[in-house]
């Protein structure tokens, strides 16, 4: 089944203002760092990360974390995971609000964040805590990991005075301290269907991109998917309508979402079904997989200077 063709409608322009001075501002603090978590949308792997992160990082290590797995394809997660490990990055896969034992990954963190200091030849322990830094584009679920991270931490001890006002180091258990604000990443957006799956996994505002592409996206995202785990019986189907319209109408019928006059309210018909698909209602589904082994050169690493 060919797929739709998205490419040749204009990308929105989305780009935060402030992007350049939060960039800036993560620079600095960035040199203090031991190891930086880079949180990724386990359904998205390759479009929610910042290819440009690594030219800003001062050859700081990073660990990559695709969270929501929960919401993703299982086997499309094992997949990335060896795919992105045989370019030489390292991945965790992660669901942080079902996260059991934080402090068990905080113990595997030290751990990475010291295998990678004696690799890069140090030859001392380090005198002072093991730095983390969590980052990630929008919504990938930053600020719940932390939260998760912290539970009862604030209380017992209190932030350290940091580098700046608003950074500061919190303790997370012995020898290990995360700077208290995560670092917001901007991805850099090369075609409309990358920024219409950073629309469907919710890192641009359904706003900029209308509610309507984003739902026709998902039905050809959708019927595409021959894993078969799309769960269309959640709207009494078998499979998936022929057209976007007919998709977005049988949702609206099956709910009663409906106007005066019988019409189908179509807007409410598609932000209930955005809602379901990230919601994980629609089964647990990854928008995109890994290029193929051969496809790609690997990540270019910088080295120290
Ligand atoms: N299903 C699922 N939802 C998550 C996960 N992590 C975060 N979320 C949800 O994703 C949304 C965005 O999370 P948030 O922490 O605010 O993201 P941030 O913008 O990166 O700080 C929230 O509704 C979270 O509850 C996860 O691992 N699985
Ligand atoms: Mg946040």
């Amino acid at each position: 089944m060919p797929s739709l063709d998205f490419s040749a409608l204009p990308l929105t322009g989305w780009y935060p203002g402030h992007m350049l001075k939060a960039g800036k501002a993560m620079q600095e603090v960035l040199r203090l760092v031991d190891l930086v978590i880079e949180l990724v949308d386990a359904r998205a792997p390759a479009s929610t990360r910042n290819p440009r992160f690594r030219e800003l990082l001062h050859s700081r290590p990073v660990l990559i974390v695709a969270n929501k797995a929960d919401l993703a394809d299982p086997a499309q997660s094992r997949s990335w995971q060896a795919y992105l490990e045989a370019q030489g990055e390292r991945v965790l896969l992660l669901d942080s609000p079902h996260l059991t034992d934080a402090s068990r990954l905080v113990a595997t963190w030290k751990q990475v964040a010291e295998a990678e200091r004696r690799g890069r030849g140090a030859t001392h322990e380090l005198t002072r805590p093991v730095r983390l830094m969590i980052a990630g584009v929008p919504n990938v679920g930053k600020s719940t990991l932390v939260n998760r991270l912290y539970e009862g931490k604030r209380v017992l001890v209190g932030p350290k005075p940091g580098v700046t006002r608003q950074n500061q180091w919190v303790p997370l258990r012995d020898g290990v301290e995360l700077l208290d604000t995560p670092g917001v990443l901007w991805p850099r957006i090369q075609t409309k269907e990358h920024e219409l799956r950073l629309g469907l996994v919710g890192c641009i505002r359904d706003e900029v991109l209308g509610i309507e592409l984003l739902t026709e996206f998902l039905w050809d995202v959708l019927r595409q998917e021959s894993s078969g785990r799309v769960n269309w019986a959640l709207y009494g189907m078998d499979a998936a309508p022929a057209t976007p319209e007919g998709f977005i109408e049988a949702v609206a019928r099956r709910r009663g979402l409906l106007l005066p006059g019988g019409r189908i309210d179509a807007e409410r018909a598609a932000t209930a079904v955005l809602k379901d698909f990230r919601e994980g209602r629609l089964g647990r589904i990854t928008i995109e997989g890994p290029p193929a082994a051969a496809a790609l050169p690997p990540v270019e690493k910088m080295e120290d200077a």
